[in-house]
């Protein structure tokens, strides 16, 4: 079949995995091919060719994806995870084998600690490929399995569409709610019809809160104050524990838990604190040599793409697929501890 899409041009400059690795002999192989949602190359690479500033480039539109543009995916994912196409993940969200006692009693340092999980529908397309009557029904089902959670974990659900912008602004300055889809996900397809079928779930107390059809179906978070990573990562396992039992939801042998970005597959886990550190952060030679040491990440603490204020950055665990969420937990924690050493020690 002849198509009138090309190689697409990237800057010399261009950093992005999807530059790296997609070659003119992938994009030949590829150019054609279509997922059974109808998911093309062209859709999987669109948001990496928009942006070329990107760090990685490509969004999967649905488990498929990922076997159907092997050719391209593979490569990124073992570029990235440092994951061969033979390795296999595995899981392990047994809070029991976290080695985490309270760090920062005295909450000198840690200001917060969140964990979250991204989590999407077995048997329906990822949000890039996802129609609106299926992002509907997403919503539906996960308003329903989150309003029969109990105790602590009871909440409400609120659906962006009516929600006040006051409201909205209040929930995202205090770091609880997504905001509107980035240049990233616009061109990945994830922000079509927005607001409709997006919407969070939150108990009373905001410790747990879960996001519906952002890049993911669903993002599971557990969050609070201080920093008792143990616990935050205890009330995380038994709510997904809950949550399974209404929800399938999509995994693989090979790539764990199948998420939109490939950087969030197999844990789909990020696990961070917000720490004050502006001593060590004088010589970002030193940060980012522990950082890296832990496999750790430094954002901003607006999230990802946004600066540090005041001495204060998210710090979370880089590895997600072929490590454990327990072993994601403690890379976080053994590197904040490092960290609180290190602010300590300067
Ligand atoms: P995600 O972690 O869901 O991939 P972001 O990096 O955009 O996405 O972060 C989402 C929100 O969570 C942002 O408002 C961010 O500041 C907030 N956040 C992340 N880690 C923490 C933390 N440890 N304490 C408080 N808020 C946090
Ligand atoms: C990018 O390619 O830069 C965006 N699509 C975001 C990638 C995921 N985030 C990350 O690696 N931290």
């Amino acid at each position: 079949m002849l198509t009138d899409f090309n190689f697409p041009p990237f800057p010399k400059d261009c950093k992005s995995q999807l530059c790296k690795h997609l070659t003119k002999e992938t994009f030949e192989a590829l150019k054609d091919k279509k997922t059974k949602n109808g998911f093309t190359l062209k859709e999987a690479i669109n948001s990496g060719v928009v942006n070329s500033d990107s760090g990685i480039g490509v969004y999967a539109g649905d488990k498929e994806s990922y076997s159907t543009f092997g050719l391209l995916f593979d490569p990124i994912i073992e570029d990235y995870h440092s994951f061969k196409v033979e390795d296999t993940h595995k899981s392990n969200l047994n809070p029991n084998d976290l080695n985490a006692p309270v760090l920062d009693v005295d909450g000198e340092y840690i200001i917060s600690t969140r964990i979250r999980v991204g989590r999407n529908f077995a048997n329906l397309p990822l949000g890039p490929a996802i129609t609106k009557e299926q992002r509907d029904e997403v919503q539906e089902r996960s308003s329903q399995a989150l309003n029969s959670l109990e105790g602590s974990l009871s909440g409400t659900y609120y659906p962006l569409e009516g929600m006040s912008d006051e409201i909205s602004k209040s929930l995202i300055k205090d770091h609880f709610l997504f905001k509107a889809g980035d240049r990233f996900l616009e061109a990945s397809g994830l922000n079509r019809e927005w607001p409709e079928g997006r919407g969070i779930f939150h108990n009373e107390d905001k410790t747990f809160l879960v996001w519906v059809n952002e890049e993911d179906q669903l993002r599971i978070i557990s969050m609070q104050q201080g920093g008792d990573i143990k616990e935050v990562f205890t009330r995380l396992t038994t709510a997904i524990a809950h949550l399974q039992k209404k929800i399938e939801f999509s995994y693989s042998e090979h790539l764990g838990y199948i998420t939109s970005c490939p950087t969030n597959l197999g844990t789909a886990m990020r696990a961070s604190v917000h720490i004050k550190v502006p001593k060590l952060a004088q010589d970002m030679k030193k940060f980012e040599a522990i950082t890296d040491k832990h496999h750790l990440q430094i954002r901003g603490i607006h999230g990802e793409h946004s600066e540090s204020e005041g001495g204060i950055y998210d710090i979370s665990n880089k590895r997600r697929l072929g490590v454990t969420e327990v072993e994601c937990v403690q890379d976080m924690y053994d590197g904040v501890v490092a960290l609180i050493q290190a602010e300590k020690d300067a």
